[in-house]
């Protein structure tokens, strides 16, 4: 089926009738709607090239678009960043990815005329593609932070998913699209799960349906493609979606290219539960980057030596894990806490290699937090991440100043905006952040005998006692706080944080099982994704953390560096028992 392109600046307005798009955008301007002024934001305009082997991008520098751009040089392509608008008049063919806030992106396109370049090369149906908000931009409005108006070519509004129907908001992982329409760049992607990150979303409406191309579930049904003519634009990321996007970017990149099919096993239904592959990283007594691994926290060898534990090379296992179908990659970089991450230029060159050739997302953590070097030079948290993001990162994960921040908001009951977890989850994006909680098991012989929340053991404790607390501790487990897990998780929710990594000291490193006691705590207390971490041994830990608590992903380590374990027999595993995984 050959979908209908528009030559002429006609839409279909939200009564049904046909439009033009300037009458469209001046109903806009004259509704009762008060529309929000999007907040100033300072710019990194970047731009495309004129030969047919340049992809112009459309870099507004509001979030990390670090990823789309290795996905199009991994696929042989160069790339010219917009300058001007006249940049994007003269594109061969455009992409516009968008991560981060609506209304920054807005507020960036409407004062340097991108805006109106846009729509005059979508109007003259010119290739177009956008991913997730470049996606969202095509939409009358958005309520993100609104509600702010969009270009209005695709009559809807941009609404937040509802975390009340019991689906965990942001809305992260791999899902299953059900296509609608003949999409070209889509097809053989129905069976297959590719990777969503994001908060808010549209519907399929009368109005819009011929726009519509695929549909996602979560909660309720949401637009996951559009498509009219050579105009495209995606929900999800395919350039963090593994080969099944790849194979998107390279049919709308290199639209005559034969791409080799991979037989289908079983066909993507739903949400899928995610398998992390993390790598702990420090400095060896050598003064080499490698991936150590610890037992309860203690990464140094039990010999006379006393080294630290060298389990490979960061850069090749985080390979080798994409390739076995880790779903995702963390990097926690262990001793941050103690040196200035910028100062440890070898962690922003793993992630920059890594991710010319890894594409599914990749987190990193350690050191997140402001800092004030030797020579007096400071340096927000928000500088901090924005590096790492540039190197390549998808998502930053904050330790220590997470458990700081907390502490601190619930003794004051006031939200400064100024932690580095508001700050970077104001301008990146809940969803580009996590927090690690470093949680050690208190025993207690009642419930009540802490103020700090306590939950009845599966298993007594040493002296035979029932309950537990769990006590966060910060600097690699080297200091308890006064805060429990199930206190903070809620505080960094409210914070900002878009998921929580949730490690567990008592079972890290000891192979015997997730500790189901606090996962299930935890997940049970957020609305935002859990990713259940420690203790993995075996493939029936990860199929028994997902039925007995609410956890969104499970992540291991040490079985995966020695190789006892191979992340497919994992996913093998997790099918049988009848939970839905990425293949
Ligand atoms: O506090 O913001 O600088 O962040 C430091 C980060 O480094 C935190 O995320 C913290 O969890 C991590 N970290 C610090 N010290 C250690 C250590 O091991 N000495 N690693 C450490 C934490 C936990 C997981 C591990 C799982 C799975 N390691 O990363 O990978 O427990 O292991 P397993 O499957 O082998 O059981 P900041």
């Amino acid at each position: 089926m050959e979908a209908a392109t528009f030559g002429s600046s006609q839409f279909t307005n939200i009564s049904g009738s046909m439009v033009s798009r300037r009458s469209l955008l001046l109903k806009l301007h004259r509704n009762s709607i008060t529309f929000k002024s999007p907040p100033k934001f300072s710019v990194r305009a970047s731009a495309v090239g004129g030969d047919d082997s340049a992809v112009t991008l459309l870099d507004y520098g509001a979030g990390n678009v670090q990823s789309i751009r290795n996905a199009i040089r991994y696929l042989g392509l160069d790339i010219k960043d917009v300058e001007t608008p006249e940049d994007i008049l003269n594109a061969k063919r455009l992409i516009v990815p968008g991560v981060g806030a609506f209304a920054a992106m807005m507020d960036v396109l409407n004062n340097n005329g991108m805006a109106e370049a846009l729509c005059t090369y979508i109007e003259n149906d010119r290739p177009f593609l956008g991913i997730c908000l470049g996606l969202q931009l095509l939409f009358e409005s958005s309520e993100e932070n609104g509600p702010v108006r969009g270009l209005g070519l695709i009559p809807g509004v941009v609404g937040r998913f509802d975390s009340l129907n019991g689906c965990r908001v942001p809305h992260i992982g791999w899902n299953a699209l059900q296509i609608k329409k003949d999409s070209v760049i889509l097809d053989d992607i129905a069976n297959r799960h590719v990777y969503f990150v994001h908060s808010y979303r549209a519907v399929p409406s009368e109005e819009n349906k011929e726009w519509v191309s695929s549909t996602c579930n979560y909660g309720i049904d949401f637009i996951s493609s559009v498509r009219r003519g050579n105009v495209h634009a995606v929900q999800f990321h395919p350039e963090k979606s593994g080969d099944v996007g790849l194979s998107i970017l390279r049919k709308f990149l290199l639209p005559n290219s034969s791409i080799a099919k991979k037989p289908l096993e079983r066909k993507a239904t739903k949400l899928a539960k995610r398998v992390i592959a993390c790598l702990d990283v420090r400095t060896n007594d050598n003064g080499d980057l490698v991936v150590t691994k610890g037992d309860q926290y203690d990464v140094r060898e039990q010999t006379k030596d006393n080294e630290v534990r060298n389990l490979g090379k960061p850069v090749e296992l985080a390979g080798q894990y994409y390739l076995d179908g880790a779903d995702e990659v963390s990097f926690l970089n262990i001793t941050g806490f103690r040196d200035f991450p910028l100062g440890d230029l070898p962690m922003l060159q793993i992630l920059k290699y890594t991710s010319e050739n890894v594409f599914v997302p990749l987190t990193v953590g350690g050191g997140i937090r402001d800092f004030t070097d030797g020579n007096g030079r400071y340096y927000s948290s928000l500088e901090v991440a924005s590096e790492y993001f540039r190197s390549g990162a998808d998502k930053i994960s904050i330790g220590s100043d997470a458990v700081y921040a907390a502490e601190e908001y619930l003794k004051t009951g006031v939200k400064t905006g100024k932690s580095s977890l508001e700050q970077i989850s104001r301008v990146y994006g809940n969803q580009a952040v996590v927090v690690s909680i470093d949680p050690r098991r208190q025993y207690l012989t009642s419930e009540d005998e802490v103020g700090f929340k306590a939950v009845k053991l599966e298993n007594l404790g040493p002296n035979g006692e029932e309950y537990a607390w769990y006590q966060c501790t910060v600097n690699g487990g080297r200091e308890g706080r006064p805060i429990g897990a199930y206190e903070l998780a809620k505080a960094v929710e409210e914070l900002g944080a878009g998921e929580i990594l949730l490690n567990c000291i008592d079972c890290d490193g000891q192979g015997k099982g997730f500790d189901i006691d606090l996962i299930k705590l935890i997940s049970d207390a957020v609305s935002i994704p859990v990713i259940a971490s420690s203790g993995a041994g075996t493939a029936q830990h990860f199929s028994e953390v997902f039925e007995k608590t609410n956890a969104s992903a499970a992540l291991a380590a040490g079985i995966f560096h020695r190789k006892e374990v191979p992340i497919e027999s994992v996913k093998e595993h997790l099918l049988k028992q009848g939970i839905e995984v990425r293949m």
